[in-house]
């Protein structure tokens, strides 16, 4: 796995690069990053990225070339004939666990990430192929955007996770099949006058994992109606499931 991603603030990176699970993976030669600076690819005194919007209003507009260069340099470097070129923008397609899944399934990408006001409409009409949200707000640009993407894709990648927690990533899948985490404790088994819930001490196997189940279904339900309805469509829902969630409605 591949990334190359385009940005303004390449130190930002670091963040996935060198932190935690995914820094890990990276020293392990799982994946591989290499930032590009369309700074780095202008030609005049001043280095210039941005420039002034036409027709007016607020705030600076990144300019065509010197990311279309960027992204022809990163180009260069991969192995694919045609490499995929997403621009994280709010307009995209909603990210997902499905399109994480997608991308670890595949080489990687080139990344792209706006700053200022926006990008010059051509670059990406020109160079962009696919466009990605991670959700319904504004950020002071992609990069932010970028590495949640670069993490969450990482973490699928074979290796990556310990056998313990890729054991809970297929539970996620399998048994949780998208439907909230139930909550967690740890020691002491009385905190501030509140005690673990008692099936957790029970060590009873079988009452523990029906427990979980039912705080996930519970939370869901309250929290997160839709992931209930989409579990239902999946067939993801047993009749035990269903016979917990009327239950509840009552
Ligand atoms: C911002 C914007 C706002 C309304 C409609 C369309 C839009 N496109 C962009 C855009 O591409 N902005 C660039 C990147 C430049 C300004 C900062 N940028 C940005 C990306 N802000 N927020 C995002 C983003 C990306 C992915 N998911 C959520 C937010």
């Amino acid at each position: 796995m591949r990334f190359d991603v385009i940005s303004l603030f390449p130190d930002m990176f670091g963040a996935v690069r060198d932190v935690g699970v995914t820094g890990r993976a990276h020293r392990q030669q799982r994946w591989q990053l290499q930032v590009w600076n369309p700074r780095d690819f202008t030609h005049d005194v001043h280095r210039t990225v941005d420039d002034r919007p036409y027709g007016g209003g607020p705030g600076m507009v990144m300019l065509a070339e010197p990311l279309e260069h960027a992204v022809a340099a990163a180009g260069q470097a991969r192995a694919e004939a045609t490499p995929s070129v997403i621009l994280m923008s709010p307009t995209g397609r909603r990210f997902d666990q499905s399109v994480a899944q997608e991308l670890a399934d595949g080489p990687g990408a080139i990344v792209v990430c706006g700053r200022y006001e926006g990008v010059d409409q051509r670059f990406i009409d020109r160079c962009v192929t696919h466009e990605l949200s991670i959700g319904d707000f504004v950020l002071s640009g992609g990069e932010l955007a970028a590495m949640a993407i670069i993490d969450s894709t990482v973490r699928l990648l074979p290796g990556v996770l310990n056998t313990a927690d890729s054991a809970l990533q297929d539970s996620f899948h399998e048994t949780l099949a998208g439907l909230l985490d139930s909550p967690h404790y740890t020691r002491p088994e009385e905190y501030q006058g509140e005690r673990v819930p008692e099936p957790l001490l029970s060590g009873h196997h079988a009452n523990i994992e029906r427990w979980r189940r039912e705080q996930s279904l519970k939370l869901t339900a309250q929290r997160r109606p839709d992931l209930i309805l989409k579990a239902r469509e999946q067939g993801r829902l047993s009749a035990a499931d269903e016979k917990f969630l009327q239950m509840l409605d009552r």
